[in-house]
């Protein structure tokens, strides 16, 4: 009898194991929502981008960093900057864009130590930006090198 019993022990110590370990993670579930995509803006002027982290319950969860990358297919105009938790689970950043066309923006979201980047998609009109073709760099305030 105290073999089956240890058996039995033994066995819920391994299901409680692989369960925790195949249940997902805060990250996970935690739905990136990229508040301007598909938006079209005009090149040369800053724009405040916005993301919104919202968790499987549909409750804004705060993470510990949030990071937004925009460029242009096979172009280099970085436009880059870690985003400002505005609100619980509410980033905020502000950001130019430099030529007429397709931009792609990528946003990495991380929470305990782990990280997930989204990709989403946005628009620029208007003439191309001298001041700003080589990208920028929100957290230094200037072109990166
Ligand atoms: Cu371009």
């Amino acid at each position: 009898m105290k073999k089956i019993v240890d058996f039995m022990t033994i066995s819920s110590i391994f299901i409680v194991l692989i369960v925790a370990c195949q249940s997902p993670s805060a990250l996970e579930e935690t739905e990136i929502k990229f508040m301007n995509e598909n938006e079209i803006h005009k090149t040369g002027v800053f724009h405040t981008y916005e993301v919104a982290l919202i968790d499987k319950e549909g409750e804004n969860i705060s993470a510990d960093q949030v990071f937004l990358y925009m460029n242009m297919e096979r172009m280099n105009h970085p436009m880059t900057g870690t985003m400002e938790e505005k609100d619980k689970g509410k980033f905020a950043l502000d950001l130019p864009l430099a030529m007429e066309g397709e931009w792609y923006a990528e946003v990495t979201v991380e929470i305990d130590g782990q990280e997930k980047t989204e990709r989403f998609v946005l628009f620029a009109e208007g003439e191309m930006s001298e001041d700003y073709i080589r990208g920028y760099d929100a957290d230094i305030d200037r072109v990166p090198e």
